[in-house]
């Protein structure tokens, strides 16, 4: 179990996201709720995390599954009751595993209290805690676009102003110049502190100086000044981990946010290499294929940039992001050993591994009709592109491939009915390929993706290289080998992997021979060839 009085704990520790609505149905009502969650700590123990990012389990009309609060001290209640919470966070301690909760700081719902008392009237003291301006009903302020589609601006005729927001037209903007609006969100944080919670994941957080009038959506100049009060007056003297999700973040705006000093937040979660396999300046719509040397030159630039100045998280998964092994691995024949290989990638670099929920049974992408998707963004996106006169077949590709709903399957526990994640009707379509990939059938069988994943995470813990090695890419024009090595001054470590199902000739760097080989997802290592997405480690050191 890790020191978690020891500052800067989070660095060697691995996280585990879930998204409560489909990870554990506990009542029969078909959406997954804490008490499900509780259920499977054993589980979450023994794959060896220290800490859960649970998605946000506040109050809210579910616009944006729970990214739209209406009530940020209370539990939607399909989730449970804050009695369950306390639980949670109470039962998770006992087993070593810290509870970080998702904070919503840059909107909330149309349907949270502050914003229906803003609607009242502009003299309303609520009013000021959103963005308005004034403005004739179909004349936008500006052309500002939102990110799930159509105008960032909506018409409120009763008070002859726009109200603007980032996201959906049910999630406002809180007005962060509003001095009154981030002392009240302090204040909520120290109650969610109050109860345990050891540390906050920060939705969008890059967003939150923005200057809508000069069109400026991240990084806006106030953005850093706002971080460093937020982390002062709401995060100090807690040892909290806290993560800032920055979609717009570079190297250097990276260091700001993650700077060793901690005025601003403990590390980054940042998407720059999430765009390897989009078409240059378009969206993560826009299709190509995966450019393997982009994506290395991309990690490299990350694990030189942030080395002994800032912190990165490690993710290829999340609630917004489809299946890795889907994207980049064989959800076919080689789906265990790319799952695997994949793991192995990113495992082996700087910075804290998130795992999210089904990843390390190696869950894929689902393919539906375009009327069972749930995902707000989804189906505005397709909407729009067919709008646009984009054919079907194309805007279903990028559906299929893109689409956030193929993270928010429900997790497969089972071969049992609904995948044992529900005795009732699930809120959404469970893969149907879990009678083969399911939880169960991962424990009974010593070579899954599971133990795989087990065995990073002990790694991680028994050798240092893993949090400090110095980090160097081989080979970085490879199109077929992801190669790199970590350095101290006591160890080694040489990761390779094959991101092809090809067989590729592959002569061991000199050094190696002889090395330990700590985990590899074939039996032993062949000379001078990789099988199919093969990978391993090698480590020279002094013994453990
Ligand atoms: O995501 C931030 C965000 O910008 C995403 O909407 C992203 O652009 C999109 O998912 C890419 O497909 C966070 C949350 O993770 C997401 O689930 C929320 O919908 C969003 O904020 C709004 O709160």
């Amino acid at each position: 179990m890790l020191d978690k009085t020891k500052r800067g704990w989070w660095k060697s520790a691995v996280f585990y996201q879930i998204y409560p609505k489909s990870f554990q149905d506990s009542d029969g009502d078909g959406i997954g709720d804490i008490p499900g969650i509780i259920s499977r700590l054993d589980y979450l123990e023994k794959l060896g995390i220290d800490g859960i990012w649970l998605s946000p389990v506040y109050a809210s009309p579910q616009a944006d599954n729970g990214y739209d609060i209406s009530d940020y001290e209370a539990i939607w209640p399909p989730f449970g009751s804050m009695a369950d919470m306390e639980r949670l966070i109470a039962e998770a301690k006992q087993r070593g595993i810290s509870i970080i909760m998702d904070l919503v700081l840059n909107h909330t719902s149309d349907e949270h209290v502050w914003f229906r008392e803003a609607l009242k009237g502009r003299d309303n003291p609520y009013h000021d805690y959103y963005i308005w301006r004034d403005g004739a009903p179909d004349t936008p302020p500006n052309d500002m676009l939102a990110t799930f589609g159509g105008p960032a601006w909506e018409y409120v005729p009763a008070l002859g102003q726009w109200y603007y927001h980032q996201f959906a037209v049910k999630q406002p903007d809180l007005n962060w110049e509003n001095p009154t609006v981030r002392r009240a969100l302090y204040d909520m944080i120290r109650f969610w502190v109050g109860k345990g919670v050891e540390g906050f994941r920060l939705d969008v957080i890059d967003n939150i100086g923005k200057e809508p009038d000069r069109k400026i959506t991240c990084r806006g100049p106030r953005l850093h000044e706002y971080i460093r009060e937020l982390s002062r007056e709401a995060f100090a003297g807690e040892g909290l981990v806290t993560v800032g999700e920055a979609w717009s973040a570079d190297v250097e705006e990276a260091r700001l946010y993650s700077d060793p000093s901690g005025r601003e937040l403990s590390m980054v979660f940042q998407f720059e290499h999430n765009f390897a396999d989009c078409r240059p300046g378009g969206s993560k719509w826009d299709l190509a294929p995966l450019d393997l040397p982009r994506l290395k030159r991309c990690m490299e630039r990350w694990q030189k940039g942030l080395s002994g100045q800032g912190w990165n998280s490690l993710f290829w998964d999340n609630h917004d992001l489809p299946r890795i092994v889907s994207r980049w691995g064989d959800e076919g024949r080689y789906r265990v050993e790319s799952a695997k290989m994949l793991a192995a990638a990113l495992h082996g670099m700087q910075g804290t591994p998130y795992i999210y929920q089904g990843e390390e049974i190696g869950m894929t992408n689902i393919r539906l009709p375009i009327g069972e998707y749930e995902d707000i963004e989804t189906r505005n996106f397709y909407r729009e592109r067919i709008e646009a006169g984009i054919p079907e077949v194309e805007a279903m590709a990028s559906v299929y491939a893109r689409s956030r709903d193929n993270a928010r399957t429900p997790m497969q526990w089972s071969g049992a009915k609904n995948a044992g994640f529900t005795a009732g009707t699930p809120w959404f379509t469970v893969n149907p390929n879990y009678t083969g990939i399911n939880v169960e059938a991962a424990l009974a069988d010593p070579g899954s993706v599971f133990y795989f994943y087990q065995k990073l995470i002990a790694l991680r813990k028994t050798c240092p290289v893993f949090r400090d090695g110095d980090f160097t890419l081989l080979d970085p024009d490879s199109e077929a080998v992801f190669a790199y090595t970590r350095k101290t001054a006591e160890e080694e470590l040489l990761v390779v992997c094959n991101f092809t199902g090809e067989a590729v000739p592959y002569p061991l760097p000199a050094g190696f021979e002889g090395g330990e080989l700590l985990i590899a997802n074939y039996p032993a290592p062949e000379t001078g060839t990789l099988r199919p997405w093969e990978c391993f480690m090698l480590w020279r050191g002094p013994r453990k």
